[in-house]
């Protein structure tokens, strides 16, 4: 058989666009053909019905209550009982739907970032349409003409409900399966937030010194592993709606970055990575096939964020003891820390939970415990695990086994080298 586009569809049981918006059915596979279907962390994608060959679907925005990681919950804003809300994957070509109700204790709007649409789908409140009360339901109705990572978020009062949470993904695969086809397509969005340590409520006013650093509104040790079998290709799609910069870096590969902001990029552009700066308002496509098993850490390379509850501006102590003062001063002022003496990794040592005792609702600094002890990460943080065999399909398998010979092994110190 000749190997065209349509022929491709055919064998992938896609049938041509005219055909599929006139034929559409409920059944409809949620990527319209043999795709594989986005994988978000901690997260899933929205339903929706075909009316009339028009995908609808129906987000709703809320408060809802948030936890980060056992330790630490929230009152949030979010779509759908989440944040992130669902993710939106929908084909190429698609008419789509998408009706938002409001059901927050003010008005929002949702903007669909990324996506070419008609002006007044662009849900600007004031500037596009007027704003969506609280009450409200308004529809969306586009057509989607191109593929690509992108984003929703609300384009009203934007300092508080970003803040608070409300965000998503809006993922839109080819019409042509066979362009950017991986075995494994994994999405999340990077956020931060101004939890203080014992508070509930994040603090829309903080613009720089956030404490909590997120995938998908999880800090490690919440957040999902990506789990893989050898030798699959890999998608993993990074959307920043945060106010910083995150270089994300995979250890154990050289990365292709594949896509950014304007879909896919042609296979000259690549650029060959192991780290990638996602920027504000940025989304990139990164891709690697797995051939080496084992546990590779996936972070932000930012130190600070690969921590949960940090303190800002905490007296640096590194080379003075000061246990005795600390003691005193936790005394009137719950909380107090320093840095410590040796580095901070010695408050992870001083207690059992990992951390230092916090207010309550407060999470470890540096948590996580992995097969050969505390990690001392939290935040932007997680495992991609990579194996030869996955009996239980991609539930996490639990800890590499590394074969004998494989890993790093401790020596007797040098005799010229002892202290
Ligand atoms: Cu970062």
């Amino acid at each position: 058989m000749k190997i065209s586009r349509r022929n491709l569809l055919a064998a992938a049981g896609v049938a041509p666009l005219a055909t599929r918006l006139a034929t559409a059915t409920a059944a409809a596979p949620a990527a319209g053909g043999p795709r594989t279907a986005v994988t978000t962390l901690n997260g899933r994608s929205l339903p929706f019905v075909v009316k009339e060959g028009v995908k609808e679907f129906h987000l709703v925005a809320g408060e809802i209550e948030h936890e980060f990681a056992p330790g630490t919950k929230i009152r949030a804003w979010g779509y759908n009982g989440s944040t992130p809300g669902p993710t939106i994957e929908a084909v190429e070509g698609d008419r789509v739907r998408i009706l938002v109700t409001n059901n927050l204790p003010e008005h929002t709007s949702i903007h669909w970032h990324g996506i070419l649409l008609p002006n007044g789908m662009d849900g600007v409140g004031g500037l596009t349409q007027p704003h969506i009360e609280p009450g409200e339901t308004w529809a969306y109705e586009f057509t989607l003409r191109q593929h690509g990572t992108h984003m929703y978020h609300p384009h009203a009062d934007e300092v508080v409900q970003l803040a608070n949470g409300m965000m998503g993904l809006f993922i839109v695969h080819p019409r042509d399966p066979s362009i950017g086809a991986v075995d494994r397509d994994f999405a999340f969005l990077l956020h931060n937030w101004a939890v203080h340590p014992g508070t509930w409520r994040p603090d829309p006013s903080v613009m720089t010194e956030f404490d909590l650093w997120t995938f998908n509104s999880r800090v490690f040790p919440a957040i999902e592993p990506l789990v893989v079998r050898r030798g699959q290709r890999v998608r993993i799609r990074v959307g920043n709606l945060s106010m910083h910069e995150h270089p994300i870096h995979l250890h154990g590969y050289r990365l292709d970055i594949t896509g950014g902001d304007g879909g896919r990029w042609p296979r000259a552009a690549w650029r060959t990575e192991v780290t990638e700066i996602v920027g504000v308002g940025q989304m990139r496509d990164i891709e690697f096939t797995a051939d080496e098993p084992g546990d590779w850490a996936l972070h932000c390379h930012k130190p600070h964020h690969t921590m949960n509850a940090m303190g800002h501006g905490i007296p640096n102590s590194v080379g003075v003891d000061t246990s005795e003062v600390d003691e005193r001063l936790r005394a009137m002022l719950p909380g107090y820390m320093s840095t410590g003496r040796n580095g901070m990794a010695e408050h992870v040592e001083h207690t059992a939970m990992g951390h230092m005792p916090g207010p309550e609702n407060t999470l470890p600094m540096m948590g996580g415990e992995g097969p050969f002890g505390n990690l001392e990460m939290g935040g932007m943080f997680t495992v991609v695990k990579v194996r030869d065999r996955l009996p239980d399909g991609y539930a996490d398998p639990g800890w590499y086994q590394h074969p004998p010979g494989t890993q790093a092994r401790r020596v007797e110190t040098p005799a010229e080298d002892r202290k």
